[in-house]
């Protein structure tokens, strides 16, 4: 492990790995505030203190907390694939410079998509970013399987 944290590569991987890893968990406290302003919640126990009245008004969805929620499976969906194929590609020993332009293009593209999905910006910039990481976690995993294979 020691020996990893001096590999250059790797710990660029490790620096994207863990901002977008970030990235994806503030999602979860974005939703609890559309929750929380929208007034929407989605169990009883959430809105025990409140009359029936109310109960009946807060227990009912959002739009926003569903586009919060939807951009958090997102995330889910191409940020822990992004992880798993990065490290086995920073294993590879790919040249610095690559690497680095993997990491942050990927970086760039999903921190812009989670703007463009809860800032409802019109498309295709949220299909672009999207587009581009596929992209990028695709370009990793050739060079993954090609290390492999050729071995
Ligand atoms: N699970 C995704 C979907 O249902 O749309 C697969 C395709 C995808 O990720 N598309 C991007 C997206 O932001 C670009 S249009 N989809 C919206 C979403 O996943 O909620």
């Amino acid at each position: 492990m020691a020996q990893l944290m001096e590999n250059e590569v790797f710990m660029a991987f490790a620096t994207y790995a863990a901002i977008v890893t970030l990235k994806m968990m503030l999602m979860g406290p974005i939703t609890s505030y559309f929750r929380i302003t929208r007034g929407s919640f989605s169990n009883e126990e959430d809105v025990a203190r409140k009359s029936d009245e109310e109960k009946k008004k807060l227990l009912k969805s959002h739009p926003d907390v569903e586009r919060a929620q939807r951009c958090h499976r997102n995330d889910l969906e191409n940020i822990v694939p992004f992880f798993f194929i990065g490290l086995l590609y920073a294993l590879t020993g790919p040249e610095l410079s690559t690497a680095l332009l993997h990491f942050r293009t990927f970086t760039a593209c999903r921190l812009f998509h989670t703007i463009a999905y809860i800032g409802a910006l019109p498309q295709p910039s949220r299909g672009l970013s999207y587009l581009v990481g596929v992209l990028v976690t695709t370009s990793m995993a050739y060079r993954v399987l090609s290390t492999v294979l050729l071995l």
